[in-house]
């Protein structure tokens, strides 16, 4: 019996790539006790599933490979936090019983603002895709499940909400701030040495309109600071 498994993770969009390939297949060769959760929110990028996967449904396209000297297959929603709890228990359970690697595709997953902070979702995502997102929303689920369950009250869940936008506001602020003092410094540098030349060659007028480009410069930053 398997004492010791062993957990990963990929998107689903990564699924395309080679090496994901290669790895269930000597999971399933090797019978490695792997477990590779497929955190599947339709989307690589902002590029959908229907351009990325066969079928649309890594895991049905892996149908081949489930069984008995391969490995086990497993579907679940990500928005759904009991019912993950209980899939991942059962699996994890047959696991150390059958030494079979598991994939286990969770479909539905949501994002809160798209792949990345520097993108936005509203651009590719349709008005039915965002809704249902909104409504999907795994940490809303997930938040409502704490409070049907008694783990939390609504007050405990909204102080959590609000400390992690005040950590990550004052983040932003601390990384936003540090990046223009630096800018701020070299300015200085910069005028310094540009007022040196100025003085040295009063004639060349580019000099002087540099410098207050400079100083134009300076002051909008400050204003946006
Ligand atoms: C080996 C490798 N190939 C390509 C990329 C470029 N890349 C970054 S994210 C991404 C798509 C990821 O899609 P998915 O796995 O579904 O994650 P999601 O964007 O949904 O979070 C790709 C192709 C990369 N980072 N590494
Ligand atoms: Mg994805």
């Amino acid at each position: 019996m398997a004492t010791r498994l062993f957990f990963c993770t990929i998107g689903d969009a990564s699924t395309s790539e080679g090496v994901f390939w290669e790895t269930v297949n000597a999971a399933g060769v090797l019978q490695a006790p792997l477990a590779i959760s497929v955190w599947d929110d339709g989307y690589g990028i902002s590029v959908p599933k229907k351009y990325q996967t066969t079928k649309e449904n890594i895991s049905q396209v892996l149908g081949g490979f489930a069984g008995e000297n391969g490995l086990d297959i497993y579907v679940g929603k990500a928005w759904d936090y009991p019912g993950l709890c209980k899939l991942y228990t059962e699996s994890v359970a047959a696991m150390r019983q059958t030494h079979r690697p598991a994939l286990l595709h969770i479909q539905e997953v949501t994002q809160q603002l798209g792949h990345s902070t520097s993108g936005d979702h509203r651009r590719y995502k349709s008005p039915e895709r965002l809704a249902f997102e909104e409504e999907f929303d795994c940490n809303k689920r997930m938040a409502d499940w704490m409070v049907a369950s008694g783990i939390a009250t609504e007050q405990e869940i909204a102080a959590v909400k609000a400390e992690a936008k005040k950590t990550a506001t004052d983040a932003a602020q601390r990384a936003f701030r540090h990046y223009h003092d630096a800018v701020a410094a070299q300015r200085q540098m910069l005028n310094i040495a540009l007022q040196a030349v100025c003085a040295a060659h009063p004639e060349v007028s580019a000099l002087a309109e540099l410098a207050a480009d400079l100083e134009k410069c300076a002051t909008r930053c400050a204003l946006n600071y």
